[in-house]
């Protein structure tokens, strides 16, 4: 779509509109759908794009922390790509999986930091029992939700894991849909930004890790090692969150693994480093999100080796 050039950020009104021409101009293969409504009522839209039934499931989030924008901006590239590309490799890969992507979970958050701050990270929900507004939802998802110190009680704090789990109307939306379409769903990514890292479960604890961590590991090595032979020769780091990163408990992949039985589950971390850090120029939109459809064909290719792409349940 020549008026969605990806040379700035978009807010959510153009994203909208965005994908409303997306899905009238691909009726065939594409279906919307509406996850939910926010905490202000607004819908959390997704995509699925399908050329045909009974592909492996790859389920992508981004956008669930506001500030990220390179998020919402890769996903919505991505979903220009499988769409149009005339590439023999990416036609390969949008053909041959079933993609639900959802270009901005928090749209709450989302819309504040196009209009209030630039830097809002949480939903927009007030709490009861403090002045603080908004949760970090991917601190709200119910699996070892507040364990381990992997999260924060304090309404004011950016790790704030809310009064419950599911306590935000976009994490119960998620959830729900996820439950419902667990089965179909081969592989869960989530797209948060910065830092260049592939993190895999465990988010809860360090000192224990998933069965099939070798797995984990070697899928997220071949993104890594496919992104690093392109010309701009980024670099990933990779693996477990809680290892390599910091705690952190109630994250949406970690959900997805634990209780959902998507065994090939990762938080992607954008670019770039730290030197941009959220505030990452609209310059690097094209570079990251060609270097993250790369890394993903690699990674399904990997996950497809090792055979996690075969259908969960008949
Ligand atoms: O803290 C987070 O939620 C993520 N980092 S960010 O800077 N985008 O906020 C990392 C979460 C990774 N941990 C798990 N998946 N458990
Ligand atoms: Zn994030």
């Amino acid at each position: 779509d020549a008026t969605f050039g990806w040379t700035r950020y978009h807010n959510l009104t153009e994203i909208d509109a965005w994908l409303d021409t997306v899905l009238a101009n691909y009726p065939e293969v594409t279906m919307g759908f509406v996850l939910g409504q926010s905490y202000e009522g607004r819908d959390i839209r997704g995509i699925r794009i399908s050329y045909k039934w009974g592909n492996p499931g790859v389920f992508i989030e981004s956008n669930i922390h506001a500030r990220e924008w390179i998020t919402s901006a890769t996903a919505t590239w991505l979903i220009n790509e499988l769409l149009t590309s005339k590439d023999e490799s990416v036609r390969e890969l949008a053909e041959s999986h079933d993609w639900y992507i959802i270009p901005v979970l928090n749209v709450d958050g989302f819309v504040y930091t196009h209009e209030t701050d630039r830097l809002w990270r949480k939903t927009r929900q007030p709490s009861l029992i403090s002045d603080c507004v908004g949760v970090d939802p991917n601190r709200n998802f119910d699996s070892h939700w507040m364990e381990n110190g992997g999260a924060s009680s304090d309404p004011c704090d950016e790790t704030y894991a809310g009064p419950h789990p599911l306590s935000e109307p976009e994490v119960k939306a998620l959830s729900d849909f996820i439950s419902i379409l667990k089965h179909k769903m081969n592989v869960m990514l989530a797209f948060h930004s910065y830092s260049q890292l592939l993190l895999s479960p465990y988010g809860h604890t360090a000192e224990e890790f998933p069965d099939n961590y070798n797995d984990l590991m070697q899928v997220a090595k071949a993104y890594s090692d496919a992104v690093h032979g392109l010309p701009y020769g980024t670099i990933y780091k990779y693996g477990s969150s809680a290892g390599i990163l910091y705690p952190a408990s109630g994250a949406t992949n970690d959900w997805a693994y634990n209780e959902k039985d998507i065994k090939i589950s990762y938080t992607i971390e954008f670019r770039d480093t730290g030197n941009f850090g959220f505030v990452l120029p609209a310059a690097f939109i094209k570079p990251n999100a060609e270097e993250t459809l790369i890394g993903i064909m690699a990674l399904l290719a990997e996950s497809k080796r090792l055979r996690y792409l075969e259908p969960k349940y008949n």
